[in-house]
């Protein structure tokens, strides 16, 4: 087999080049040839090594696929030391992503240089690792302690110019060729007669006294729960009061720790599952895709204003579509708050913001429509209005356009089948904030056309979306799974706990935000509304909403009227407990006949995660979702569900589908079987002592 690796003599200079698509992963292969490469270079002519890759990227990291699996020697730290230890000065030339293991080659290089567009970063602790190639020992002595915390705590990557404001690359390669330029560098380097600069050897900075407490303070509070960070900490103080070889030693444990814990193994599974959800079974890779340019948006509310933002932001053009001038020119204001918004927060350049908002355009005509790529239809959630909205467009779209609805709930083939081209309609479900929300659901109705959903699959990658696609039922994946999350919540809350506690359960297991803190922050009026246009016999067990309803009845819809589930401080947003609620609960259960009692975190949790589960069981048996991932990616990304737990089907899997099932049986029991019948998937796959993982190994690809 041939080496991803290979070696040649230019000049003086020793080239060595990775090969290894599509990212240079470090896979076994690559550290062999590495370690042959630089044994190579010790033996000949050159004077100085140099480091570069093929293809789009340098060294993106250790290969995540190896993890788990026997280690094999030469194992990355020794690389490193093997790189750092050569007689001759060796430099790494950086381009696309130098990342993780891929960074920490380079820190063991003499000299680095990178083109301006690379970014250098530390990512594992997106993870659940840390640096374990003597990252946390190298980068303190290289760029200093707290710099290196920031980096590596918060995982995120710097550009070639910030890099070398920190000192963490020597020279910015300029010109369009890296190889040319780097080589010419190399030279410079030899005839000035640059020596070896050994980044083990530098010495590192004592940080002011208390800094690394603050560090374990608030790392305690914004990553809670998660062990990398504090772990990371620790390590770069071993950076700053051991010893180099010693430092490394106690990296090595603390990564092992690290890479054999739940944690790690639940956010790997999220990164491949991301990967994952976005390519579509049984399409082959190679269709043809549509061409979207110009995109229209019917609908200038919030959702709306972002999705048009999204499109804008990638480049297309977009006409924004409302009943009269007075709701455009809201929909137009909403859309200028949130660019100046995203200024102020820096998230985008002024100039930039400026060149993105241009290319949003308003218009009250659906004419405007007529050379429209890609309609986007998001009005309020009224299926005649839809299907009133989607016959419109039927008339005055271009033939091959795709016409998408933004709809949470609504069923995606009778609005499909308000047109004489179903084949061109989808679902395209964004979440609130739709212009910051990563979670894309691509609904696919049972007659869209293959190229639809690849071009919107495409899309979703390009407005920086993470697409899941979604067969239609009501609320697809993400909402109809909420319904029995939300449904539990309430009935927690009627049954004994108190809105706090329910919150300070899911919020303490990781949740981002607790279930009733959400309703406040959605509107408890969307819900209100929804079920006062079913029949009374529709609107489901009374003891799962009643509470809602009052608060609504009482005019307390939320955060946006300072008063729901919780009284809100106008100006801080900051919750607290209100006794009119409580008071409000004891009334309406003894109207309901529920005795309350108390009820423990740990019910709380399971009632909620487990009716999440189940319900994800029956969700997969049904071919609504392709895969259990796509429903962990779900939730990760739309539901503020804690990735380092890996989504609710892959925390199923750890806790184990017997014991799952076990629980819901007993939930069964003491709860009824109308909100508690075990999904037949859990049954099968515990009753075989199966995984969902092994199971989705299992499905046809
Ligand atoms: C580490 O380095 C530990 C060390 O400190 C210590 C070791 C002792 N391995 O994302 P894309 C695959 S931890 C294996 O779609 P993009 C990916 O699955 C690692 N495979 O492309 C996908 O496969 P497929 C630290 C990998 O252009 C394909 O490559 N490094 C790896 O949007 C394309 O990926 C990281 O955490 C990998 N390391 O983004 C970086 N990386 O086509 C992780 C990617 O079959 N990677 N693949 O679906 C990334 O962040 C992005 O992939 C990157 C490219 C930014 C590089």
């Amino acid at each position: 087999m041939t080496s991803p690796v290979s070696y040649e003599l230019v000049d003086d200079v020793g080239v060595i080049t990775v090969d290894n698509p599509p990212v240079n992963a470090l896979s076994h292969a690559v550290r062999q040839g590495l370690d042959d490469a630089i044994q190579a270079a010790r033996q000949d002519s050159s004077r100085v090594v140099l480091i570069l890759c093929a293809g789009r990227t340098f060294i993106a990291g250790a290969d995540i696929t190896e993890f788990g699996k026997p280690p094999r020697e030469p194992h990355l730290p020794d690389l490193c030391n093997t790189i750092e230890a050569s007689p001759k000065p060796v430099v790494a030339a950086l381009h696309g992503t130098a990342l993780g293991g891929g960074l920490e080659v380079a820190l063991s290089c003499h000299y680095r240089c990178a083109v301006p567009g690379a970014k250098l970063g530390l990512p594992e602790v997106k993870l659940g690792l840390l640096p374990g190639a003597g990252g946390t020992q190298r980068l303190p002595r290289l760029i200093g302690a707290t710099a290196a915390l920031d980096l590596i705590i918060s995982g995120n990557p710097v550009d070639a110019r910030q890099a070398a404001n920190l000192g963490l690359i020597d020279h910015v390669a300029e010109g369009d060729d890296l190889r040319e330029a780097a080589l010419a560098w190399c030279r410079e380097l030899a005839q000035e007669g640059a020596g070896r600069r050994v980044t083990s050897e530098l010495p590192v900075e004592a940080v002011p006294g208390g800094t690394l407490t603050e560090y374990r303070e608030t790392l305690a509070r914004r990553a809670r729960g998660q062990i990398a960070p504090q772990k990371i900490v620790d390590c770069v103080e071993a950076s700053i009061t051991r010893p180099f070889a010693e430092g490394l030693q106690f990296e090595r444990e603390k990564f092992i720790e690290c890479m054999q814990s739940p944690q790690s193994a639940a956010l790997r599974h999220m990164f491949f599952a991301e990967r994952e959800a976005a390519k579509v079974r049984g399409l082959s890779r190679d269709i043809a895709l549509r061409d979207v340019d110009k995109v229209g948006v019917i609908g200038a509310g919030t959702m709306g204003s972002g999705i048009a933002m999204n499109f804008a932001n990638a480049g297309m053009q977009v006409t924004l579509l409302e009943v009269d001038d007075e709701a455009l020119a809201k929909g137009l204001a909403i859309i200028d708050r949130n660019y100046q918004g995203s200024v102020k927060r820096g998230k985008l350049s002024e100039e930039h913001a400026l060149e993105c908002r241009a290319r949003i355009t308003g218009t009250t005509d659906y004419e405007s429509l007529a050379d429209a790529d890609l309609v986007v239809e998001a009005v309020f959630e009224n299926l005649e209005l839809k299907r009133e909205i989607f016959a419109k467009l039927d008339a005055v779209c271009r033939q091959g356009a795709i016409l998408a609805t933004n709809t949470s709930y609504q069923d995606v083939d009778r609005i499909a089948a308000a047109t004489e081209r179903p084949q061109d309609v989808i679902g395209l479900h964004f979440f609130s904030p739709a212009h910051i929300m990563k979670l894309l659901e691509v609904v696919r109705a049972s007659m869209t056309a293959d190229d639809v959903l690849a071009t919107c699959m495409a899309i979703a990658k390009q407005i920086r979306k993470t697409p899941v696609v979604s067969g239609v039922c009501y609320g697809f994946i993400g909402n109809r799974m909420l319904g029995h999350y939300a449904r539990e919540a309430q009935l927690c809350v009627i049954e004994g706990a108190t809105p706090e506690q329910v919150d300070m359960a899911m919020e303490d297991w990781g949740m981002a935000m607790g279930p009733l803190a959400v309703f406040d922050l959605a509107g408890l009026d969307v819900g209100y509304k929804a079920r006062q246009g079913l029949p009374e016999s529709e609107r489901g067990d009374p003891r799962a909403f009643r509470v809602a309803d009052a608060l609504v009845e009482m005019q307390r819809l939320g955060q946006k009227t300072a008063a729901g589930f919780y009284r809100y401080d106008p100006e801080t947003r900051q919750r607290s407990s209100d006794p009119e609620v409580e008071a409000l609960i004891e009334r309406e259960a003894a109207a309901l006949g529920v005795e309350r009692r108390e009820i423990g975190a740990d019910e709380i949790v399971d009632r909620l995660i487990f009716a999440l589960v189940n319900e994800g069981m029956n969700i997969l048996e049904e071919g609504i979702a392709q895969r259990p991932g796509d429903i962990d990616v779900v939730y990760v990304y739309g539901y503020g569900f804690p990735a380092w737990r890996g989504g609710p089907m892959h925390y199923a899997d750890a806790v184990g589908l017997d014991e799952v099932l076990a629980r819901v049986r007993e939930f069964e029991q003491r709860f009824g079987s109308e909100n508690w019948t075990p999904a037949p998937l859990l049954e099968t796959l515990a009753g075989e002592g199966r995984t969902l993982a092994d199971w989705a190994k299992s499905q046809v690809n």
